[in-house]
């Protein structure tokens, strides 16, 4: 059965096509420095924002059409993984991403949400192996379950903690099995709303005890090269989440030992939230050597939520795509559409339109950030920027050289101060003209 009858596989048309179901300038073979555009973006589909989100809002009901829903949890799972991949394979995307939530019914216990879910990721798997699309990660939803009201790792509950460990333990299993290369956690409810009844100490800590056992079990299980990823958010659903942004969560994992197998998830509209863009978060990851994934969406300026809109803003993807460059690359990571279709747009095609419009922004936004590289644009203007420290007193700072009485010494010998201007209005006007 096919859930898409009336598309076929989308095809690279060219910037002309006016093809809503055509890639106009994703060309998946196409190279761009020594390097498909496939291999540098590593794009995935995020489970639930595309097979289980509904389109309601806190106003009004689902109004999502899909015709994988049927009456019972078990038949409607099996149907989305039919679903899912039919999807990724018409798409052409290599990797998709869940949590356990997102693919399988959580039943009346635990345990019959591990055998609903040890069920279906028999049939994903069998799925995996005859397309050879991938895994890109995996995670355990410890936010959506009502026991999570007071945090997961973080609840002020033993026992919750207990539940949120065995599904980890479970996430990792899975991981193995589908041969996964990264591990997530997005802390949704580790957080507070109110400190005058929280002991942050205590739930940061017992967070890291969280992330040592399950990098020891995935060590135990053979499971050793697979990465966690932390993904930084600042709030929503928490007043305050612990790991607010890349610097809070860099603090957090150098805190408690845990950055040899910790990197960053790092997600667009997350940054935003933080008061931070996309490519600020990427850059202090790159400067701890833990950029890791990314979750492409955008947010909305207006907005003071996570809008988790597809990416099409092209200035945002070049620079972010600039960062991926610099990284040299974002593998074993990608770039996941953690985003969905706005509410209005609700008809099964806008699945495929949407993700082609993030696709094609991030198609242009490489190439953009390619010229930007080629050209050595970025290098050229810090060169300029930073040349007092070339030679002369900021080569001994930068060799450390210099003490305070030294500089003292020095300070008290300069005639003057020579600061020159920025010209920052030319070069973004410069800036323009590599994106658009
Ligand atoms: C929530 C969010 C999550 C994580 C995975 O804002 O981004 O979907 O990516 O739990
Ligand atoms: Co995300």
């Amino acid at each position: 059965m096919s859930y898409f009858p009336t598309i076929d596989k989308i095809q690279f048309e060219g910037p002309k096509s006016s093809n809503p179901l055509a890639f106009r300038h994703y060309n998946p073979e196409e190279v761009v420095l020594g390097k498909t555009m496939k291999e540098h973006m590593r794009f995935s589909v995020a489970y639930w924002h595309t097979f289980t989100q509904d389109g309601s809002d806190p106003f009004g009901k689902a109004v999502n059409q899909r015709d994988w829903l049927t009456d019972d949890e078990m038949e409607t799972a099996k149907n989305r993984v039919e679903a899912a991949f039919e999807f990724f394979e018409k798409l052409g995307v290599d990797y998709f991403c869940f949590h356990d939530m997102d693919v399988a019914p959580y039943g009346d216990s635990l345990e019959t949400f591990f055998k609903n879910l040890d069920e279906i990721v028999e049939l994903i798997k069998e799925k995996m192996d005859q397309t050879g699309i991938k895994l890109l990660w995996n995670t355990a939803d410890r936010h959506s379950n009502p026991i999570y009201v007071h945090g997961a790792a973080s609840s002020s509950n033993a026992d919750v903690f207990a539940v949120s460990a065995a599904q980890v333990k479970k996430g990792i299993d899975i991981s193995q099995k589908l041969n996964g290369k990264n591990f997530v956690f997005w802390g949704g409810r580790e957080g507070y709303e109110n400190l005058i009844n929280t002991d942050m100490k205590l739930e940061e800590e017992n967070i890291a005890r969280l992330y040592h056992m399950a990098i020891d079990y995935s060590n135990e299980i053979g499971h050793e090269e697979l990465t966690f990823l932390l993904e930084p958010k600042p709030k929503e659903p928490m007043k305050h989440q612990y790991d607010f942004d890349a610097a809070t969560s860099m603090a957090f994992l150098q805190k408690y030992d845990l950055t040899d197998r910790f990197k960053l998830n790092l997600e667009a509209n997350h940054a935003t939230l933080a008061g931070h863009t996309f490519e600020h978060e990427m850059n202090v990851a790159r400067n701890y050597d833990a950029l890791g994934s990314l979750d492409a969406n955008q947010g909305d300026t207006l907005l003071g939520w996570d809008t988790d809109e597809f990416p099409t803003d092209l200035y945002s993807v070049t620079l972010a795509m600039y960062e991926v460059l610099e990284n040299g690359g974002i593998e074993p990571g990608g770039i996941n559409f953690d985003a969905k279709v706005r509410r209005t747009s609700f008809e099964m095609d806008d699945l495929f339109i949407a993700h082609i419009a993030g696709m094609d922004t991030f198609a242009r936004g490489l190439k953009a950030a390619a010229r930007l590289k080629e050209d050595g644009f970025f290098d050229q203007l810090k060169d300029e920027r930073y040349a007092s420290y070339k030679n002369g007193i900021g080569a001994d700072i930068l060799s450390e050289k210099v003490d305070l009485k030294s500089l003292t010494d020095y300070a008290l010998g300069l005639e003057k101060i020579d600061n020159k201007s920025s010209h920052i209005e030319f070069i973004k006007a410069q800036l323009n003209d590599y994106i658009y």
